[in-house]
């Protein structure tokens, strides 16, 4: 049994076995879509408005050096509510659901889990894979058993989402690479659909220990946000990320194939189309839009802080805020995701726990988003189900200044990894090729060491956190043979890529029959 550490009971085990599930602390869980280290507690982006998630941070802990389990939607909200890496179960791309996977569907979710341990369970919006712009993926893979209450339904993930009339309106090549302003009300958009409905149950009174989940959409693609949020970023005050010419020559030919899914505009030609325009006035715009749509997304969180603080109990109520994977605009030549360059791993990740956090304080240590299964059955006095990888960060919420010898690993794909250490990271391809970077004189990742004989200790110490499994790649789009093999052989390929709202080959399938409504 777990030490409990959550202050308000004596930790003591007598205590925990007396322990009431009425007693335990709520919990305020939010997943943020395609948030990369944008963000004030993080610098990524000195441009960034955040003030919601700096106040947040004000209150716990900030995780610097924190990171998906993988670099898509699917194969990392999978991870995470499940406590499953995709090098255990062989989810890599948006396709596979995880309910459709024997060995994976029997293993209980965050939710699920706190549901079965006498919490009320309330959620909303797009905390399992989903995507909205594409019907059928509105439903996503939300668990059925995980929730006592969903909007807008158990069955459906995704409200209705508001769009400009012609699409991409950026005059683009893909309809969901795309940014606008749109003359709506915030809770016109889906995500303000969302904030709306959990606001009131974060309001609503009742008894006994409350979990409250809630899937924030923006900044994922596309970026269509009241033109408040683009009045924050003016055009012309817009900073492109800081690029090197050529990032990409010293890296091998296997991290340089494009990624993505066949038949779909690649992250590489993306940015060919943005550098079409020679004033970079689309790159600024690309820019503008995701930064307009982190703001949006700020605000959505500022009114779930707003609403827990009316509600009284937020002295009582764990709070954790990450996102499931970042995202690239520009850096690497490349937008989107899929990469195993920081870009599209490195994650915010904050915990507030009342009476165990200090105020304003930071780790560096590396830490997964994977770990906030383990952290949050501790934070509350449960047991850690049996099946559930990934570390409690208890020790670190507690004391800040401590040092672990620790790295973790993200997994893109069947044996195509980065271990994110302290100072360095390393990645790994199928193929065997590799980098290396040095993050303390190169936060870029620039500079490949992996050449370089004098680094070969720093390789041979951070290989040893690669994954003892390498579990082939499960599930996947229907009707295949699309060209999905790569030149590892049938795991290995470049499918499973880019995320993003799926296409028709990767819907996902609804857990049971029923109206879109539910
Ligand atoms: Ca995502
Ligand atoms: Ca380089």
């Amino acid at each position: 049994m777990p030490l409990l550490r959550y202050p308000l009971f004596v930790a003591t085990l007598f205590a925990v076995a007396l322990l009431y599930a009425d007693d335990r602390p709520n919990v305020l869980f939010v997943a943020i879509d395609d948030l990369n280290d944008w963000v004030g507690p993080l610098g990524g982006n000195d441009q960034a408005q955040t003030p919601h998630m700096d106040r947040l941070a004000e209150r716990g802990m900030v995780f610097t050096n924190a990171h998906s389990p993988s670099m898509v939607c699917n194969p990392t909200r999978t991870a995470i509510m499940l406590g499953l890496h995709p090098s255990t179960t062989g989810i890599f791309g948006n396709g596979p659901d995880w309910r459709m996977i024997e060995g994976v569907k029997d293993k209980v979710s965050i939710p699920r889990y706190f549901r079965e341990s006498g919490y009320q369970v309330v959620g909303a919006g797009k905390i399992f894979h989903g995507s909205t712009f594409a019907p059928t993926s509105y439903f996503g893979y939300n668990d059925p058993n995980g929730w006592d209450a969903f909007f807008p339904s158990i069955e459906r993930q995704l409200p209705d989402e508001l769009a400009p009339h012609i699409r991409p309106a950026n005059g683009g090549i893909e309809p969901n690479f795309d940014w606008s302003p749109v003359v709506a009300m915030d809770i016109a958009i889906g995500d303000g659909q969302v904030v709306s409905w959990s606001v009131d149950k974060i309001l609503a009174e009742g008894e006994g220990p409350r979990f409250n989940a809630v899937g924030i959409y923006r900044p994922h693609e596309p970026w269509y946000v009241p033109q408040e949020y683009y009045d924050l970023y003016p055009l012309e005050s817009v900073k492109l990320p800081e690029v090197i010419e050529g990032d990409r020559d010293d890296v091998a030919a296997y991290a340089n194939q494009p990624r993505g899914r066949p038949n779909r505009v690649s992250a590489e030609q993306l940015h060919e189309w943005v550098l079409e325009n020679e004033t970079l006035t689309r790159w600024k715009e690309g820019v503008q839009g995701y930064l307009a749509s982190i703001s949006f997304a700020d605000t959505m969180l500022g009114l779930v802080l707003d609403a827990l603080d009316q509600s009284g109990r937020a002295d009582d109520t764990v709070i954790v805020l990450w996102s499931d994977h970042g995202f690239h605009l520009g850096e690497k030549a490349r937008w989107r995701k899929g990469s195993l360059w920081s870009e599209s791993h490195r994650v915010p990740l904050i915990v507030v726990a009342p009476g165990v956090t200090t105020p304003g304080s930071v780790s560096n240590v590396p830490v997964s988003t994977m770990d906030i299964y383990s952290t949050l059955t501790e934070l509350v006095g449960l047991e850690t189900p049996e099946h559930v990888q990934g570390m409690s960060l208890v020790p670190l919420l507690e004391k800040p200044s401590l040092k672990l010898d620790r790295a973790v690993v993200s997994t893109s794909n069947f044996k195509t990894h980065v271990v994110s250490g302290e100072r360095f990271r390393y990645l790994n391809y199928p193929d065997g090729s590799e980098e290396l970077y040095d993050i303390e004189n190169d936060p870029h990742e620039w500079t490949n060491l992996a050449g370089d004989p004098a680094y070969k200790d720093h390789i041979a110490r951070l290989s040893k956190w690669l994954p003892k499994q390498n579990a082939p790649q499960i599930g996947g789009p229907p009707g295949g043979g699309r060209g999905r093999q790569g030149p590892g052989g049938p795991q290995a390929g470049p499918r499973g890529g880019d995320g993003g709202p799926a296409p028709d080959g990767d819907r996902p399938r609804r857990p049971r029959a029923g109206g879109p409504q539910g």
